[in-house]
């Protein structure tokens, strides 16, 4: 049967909202995008705890319950500190109120909830459950491979929030079910679309989405938003109008990590990626904004990178200068529909400047072989959905000619080598970071490098003996 959730957000505010649903996903997207109710001015928002409940009756009682409760006790709550929230409870409503408020599954049966931390911190600031949770990985992975549509759909949003924890032992179930999943993974095609905000990203993936639907395809669209690392918020996420897509039942949607390094934040949707691709959804599409290094890192885990422009030179000029250009594997002018003279002088525009890019540019830059690919500019307008089956076409040319010439899976190859490093590097930074001795040494060490007292090759020297 199907449970309802009670579930906890953290608003931008600081402030916690309650609610309780039996479509978790659809409602997390209504209060990510909907301008109505509590939630609309305190965007961004954060799940930061749910449970299950066999009836709704359970989970309201639930929620009003949880709506009274202090700030200390839902923290306990959302660490999934089930005894401070019970000692809580007995300081101030005493233990009948907290029975009854008992979720009948969810908060004592570990694997029916995963709670996750708001943010990365360096300590523990929550502190650790007593018992360590342990969902059923690989009851979680069997629903993924192979569960019917709703339970699938519910383990691939738990396995997505379980990867997003930053608590160690989540860490390691999630490492646990990647493995699992790995096996069932790869053979999705994975689809790069970048673009500069309201170029029309959405719009256009909400017409290719339904298309390629349409053609007997499940569609996964993932979201890397690099402003959620800065603002802990999402534009993506907050603009993610994919409204006939967002509710169809072969596609699945979810929006970028809201914290994290940019880093942090690609490896979650990559390993997010895998997750979907293990529940057979055969594309999956992973959406940025072309501002920042996003691109480089969505380039980096696609199959085929495709640039969104408009039909104006300015921006075309600063796709080039920024290198993202020699990314592209496709160009697709949009919004071709306002100016059609105006999108083909940009066509025009964007070809020479690729075939100069050819001679003159950085082609080792570009994921595909210059000799056999040529990154072709095709118009089209998302919102009339005019120039989707073209677009689909020369996808389906470059996807053969990439798999016949066996391109694709070096690609893919480099592409875990190159991850895997960009994994140590961050972690070596965090570790170093966090070591003791380099913490004691850091800010003196500093001050002389800032003083020029102290050469700063030779500071780093000794900060790294200090960590070796
Ligand atoms: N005329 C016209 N308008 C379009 C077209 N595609 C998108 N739009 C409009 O452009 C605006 C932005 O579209 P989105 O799809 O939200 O753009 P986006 O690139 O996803 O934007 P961000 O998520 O902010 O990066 C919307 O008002 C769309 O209706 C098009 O082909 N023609
Ligand atoms: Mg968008």
């Amino acid at each position: 049967m199907k449970p309802f959730h009670v579930y906890l957000l953290l608003c931008r505010d600081g402030t916690y909202y309650a609610g309780h649903t039996d479509e978790l996903d659809a409602r997390m997207l209504q209060h990510q995008t909907s301008d109505t109710g509590y939630t609309a001015t305190r965007k961004p928002v954060q799940l930061v705890w749910q449970g299950e409940f066999e009836s709704r009756e359970g989970a309201l009682a639930f929620e009003q319950q949880i709506k009274g409760w202090s700030r200390a006790k839902m923290e306990a709550l959302i660490a999934g500190d089930w005894e401070r929230v019970q000692t809580l409870a007995r300081s101030k409503q005493g233990l009948d109120g907290l029975r009854q408020a008992q979720p009948e599954r969810g908060i004592a049966q570990a694997e029916r909830k995963i709670p996750v931390r708001p943010e990365p911190v360096e300590g523990p600031a929550h502190p650790e459950p007593t018992t360590p949770v342990r969902p059923p990985v690989e009851g979680l992975a069997h629903q993924i491979v192979s569960g019917a549509a709703m339970p699938q759909r519910r383990a691939i949003a738990k396995a997505i929030t379980l990867l997003e924890s930053t608590r160690a032992d989540h860490r390691a179930q999630g490492d646990e079910l990647l493995t699992a999943l790995l096996p069932h993974s790869g053979h999705a095609f994975r689809l790069g679309i970048s673009g500069v905000p309201g170029v029309g990203k959405s719009t256009f993936i909400e017409a290719l989405g339904l298309y390629l639907i349409d053609k007997g395809h499940r569609v996964a669209v993932l979201t890397v938003d690099p402003s959620s690392t800065v603002s802990g918020g999402s534009i993506l996420g907050d603009k993610t109008r994919m409204e006939k897509l967002s509710v169809h039942e072969q596609a699945y949607i979810r929006p970028s990590p809201s914290s994290g390094t940019l880093g942090g934040v690609a490896e979650k949707t990559r390993e997010a990626m895998l997750v979907c691709e293990a529940a057979s959804y055969d594309i999956v599409i992973v959406e940025t904004v072309g501002v920042g290094q996003s691109e480089t890192a969505v380039s980096g885990m696609t199959d085929m990178f495709v640039l969104m422009q408009l039909p104006n030179a300015g921006d075309d000029l600063q796709a080039i200068k920024k290198g993202v250009m020699e990314l592209a594997d496709l160009v697709v002018i949009n919004k071709a529909d306002i100016d059609p003279d105006a999108a083909t002088r940009a066509r025009a525009q964007i070809t020479s400047s690729l075939r100069l890019l050819g001679l003159q540019g950085h082609p080792e830059h570009a994921h595909h072989n210059d000799a056999v690919w040529h990154p072709q500019v095709i118009q089209l307008s998302a919102l009339l959905g005019r120039g989707v089956d073209a677009f689909w076409a020369e996808v389906s040319r470059f996807r053969t000619l990439q798999t016949g010439n066996g391109q694709l899976n070096t690609r893919r190859q480099q592409q875990a080598r190159a991850w895997m490093w960009e994994r140590i590097d961050a972690g070596l930074k965090q570790r170093f970071r966090v070591h003791p001795q380099v913490r004691a040494a850091l800010d003196d060490t500093t001050q002389r490098v800032l003083a020029g007292t102290l050469p700063a090759s030779t500071a780093a020297r000794q900060l790294l003996d200090l960590f070796d």
